[in-house]
């Protein structure tokens, strides 16, 4: 075994009581294949608290109705409880208004309604969108989808061999027909973390609109839509350890008042009859039919639930996670790390020479350890890396040094397994 680095090996104090946050979540306290379950699959999605599965299972027992519709005691008291979880969701972000965020199953919704509601409707033939190599499918197809709608051109941001844009191909993308620029603040599959204040200045000092894709950033990274200053913002709660099948788009009011339904259905109309229908005002317009009620709960719950412990101090844990992880990678024989940039966040996404990334997730799920394996719908990441897959590790606010000594040794054993 190597001599570590210093300063990374030496334990820092931790940010918080680890073994108090992982008592909180049952499906951590598990055996896989006879061995204790190292869960290290956060960035596809997180486990869920106590807090999170209690609030879901509290509403169906006690406070469940539809929403916006009745006027009985458990209506009124599921619209309070849903509309206090958007409230909830605002807080976290530091929207200005509810009425800025929309409900949506996921980040893919989110972005799907942008560019089929604003996309469509403002963006002409020959009009151009920019969006970065590093973009999950998630920000591609929707964008391309609208091409096939409306003729629009797609420009793509290069990435260095480090994995951070190149701003400088960037600035050269922008001309007179560019309206938007849609990105990941944080790459699902190399972990970087994209200079989003800056980026944001620049499209904007040329009146071009900008879509942050935050799926894997409100895990690790507090953000201020009054400071950022971004257009839409979207995030999935299942990866902040909230339910899948919720998620928030953020758009800017002016923006979401002007723009048309998404789709049509219950509760977005305001007025219906067979000549013409008016819409109902914010946030309703965009959240056609029964919403995920008990979804929305839960995100509330999760939002409560991380920001009590503090996304500063889940940043510090996490950080110290991957200076910790990546020390200990260059132990492991033939281990290459693609996604090396210089802001990144908890993500470890390699290669093991002569090791089929999928055989080592499934050499590790013996072991009883989570990771993922294959291109993380990814696919423009891994053909600039040269790779046909990674395996990725990413840490979440409640993975332990210890269980990243697991990794280490469970990768030294697939070394052995197949020579
Ligand atoms: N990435 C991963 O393992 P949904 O599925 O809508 O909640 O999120 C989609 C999505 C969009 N953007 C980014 C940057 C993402 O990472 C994801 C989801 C998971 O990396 C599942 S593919």
């Amino acid at each position: 075994m190597s001599i570590r680095n210093d300063t990374v090996a030496r334990q820092v104090t931790p940010a918080y009581d680890v073994a108090r946050i992982r008592h909180d979540f049952p499906a951590l306290h598990q055996e896989i294949h006879g061995k204790p379950l190292v869960y290290l699959d956060n960035g596809a999605s997180a486990q869920k608290p106590r807090a999170v599965i209690d609030a879901i299972s509290e509403f169906y027992a006690h406070d469940y109705a539809n929403v916006h519709r009745a006027v009985h005691t458990l209506g009124e008291r599921a619209t309070q409880t849903y509309e206090a979880a958007r409230e909830k969701a605002r807080h976290f972000i530091n929207a200005r208004s509810p009425e800025e965020i929309i409900f949506v199953r996921g980040t893919t919704e989110a972005i799907n309604l942008v560019a089929q509601s604003y996309g469509r409707n403002t963006l002409r033939a020959g009009d151009e969108v920019i969006l970065t190599q590093m973009e999950h499918h998630s920000n591609i197809v929707p964008w391309q989808l609208l091409r096939e709608q409306t003729g629009i051109v797609l420009r793509v941001v290069p990435i260095d061999d480090s994995g951070e844009l190149i701003l400088d191909e960037l600035e050269k993308l922008f001309n007179r027909r560019t309206r938007l620029l849609t990105l990941t603040h944080l790459s699902n599959a190399l972990g970087t973390i994209n200079p989003v204040h800056r980026i944001i200045e620049m499209a904007h000092a040329r009146n071009v609109l900008v879509l942050l894709d935050a799926a894997q950033a409100v895990p690790h990274l507090s953000v201020d839509m009054q400071a950022l200053d971004c257009d839409f913002y979207a995030f999935s709660g299942h990866k902040l350890y909230g339910p899948s099948g919720i998620g928030v788009l953020y758009g800017k009011k002016d923006l979401l008042a002007a723009m048309p339904p998404y789709q049509g259905g219950g509760e977005m109309i305001r007025y219906v009859t067979f000549e013409k229908t008016e819409y109902a005002d914010l946030p309703c317009k965009f959240e056609a039919g029964t919403p995920n009620i008990a979804g929305a709960v839960g995100l509330g719950a999760a939002i409560d639930y991380v920001s009590g412990i503090g996304l500063a101090a889940i940043a510090a844990h996490e950080q110290d996670l991957l200076a910790y992880a990546t020390d200990r990678a260059a132990e492991v024989a033939g281990m290459r790390i693609v996604g090396t940039a210089r802001e990144k966040a908890s993500i470890l996404s390699f290669e093991l020479a002569g090791i089929h990334p999928h055989d080592i997730g499934t050499i590790l799920d013996s072991e009883g350890i989570a990771i993922r394996a294959g291109h993380h719908c990814a696919m423009p990441v891994m053909r600039r890396f040269g790779v046909p897959a990674t395996a990725r590790a990413s840490f979440g606010m409640y993975n332990t040094r210890d269980e990243i000594d697991a990794l280490i040794a469970a990768l030294h054993r697939a070394r052995e397994v197949i020579r």
